[in-house]
């Protein structure tokens, strides 16, 4: 009766779009500047990888909170949103990088290097 059969043959699957949406490389060369060489960028950028604990490129409050808890700073949750509140500028809810480099140059600048 049923008139709808596949054909095996002939219906070929298109291409499935099972990749997974793809992780923009991180560059140190994109967030270098005049004042923060790449080489800064790259440790900035470690210290980031260790605050991001599930590398998805963004330090969610769970994440936040777990390095202030390993920093010695742990059950302070207000401390958490609070920073979390100056540092995120786009009201995503987490740190990218961008905004977490932002935190660590302002640092940086504030105090004059001397050798
Ligand atoms: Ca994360």
């Amino acid at each position: 009766m049923s008139k709808v059969i596949a054909k095996p043959g002939q219906a070929k699957a298109p291409t499935q779009p099972t990749k997974a949406p793809e992780k923009k490389a991180f560059r140190a060369e994109d967030f270098a500047s005049l004042t923060i060489p790449v080489e800064e960028v790259r440790d900035i950028k470690t210290a980031f990888d260790i605050f991001d604990g599930d590398l998805s490129g963004v330090v969610d409050p769970q994440e936040l909170k777990r390095a202030f808890e390993q920093l010695g700073f742990g059950g302070q949750n207000k401390f958490v949103y609070q920073i979390l509140a100056e540092l995120d500028d786009d009201q995503s809810g987490g740190i990218d990088f961008a905004e977490f480099l932002r935190l660590a140059t302002a640092k940086l600048s504030d105090k004059d290097s001397r050798a």
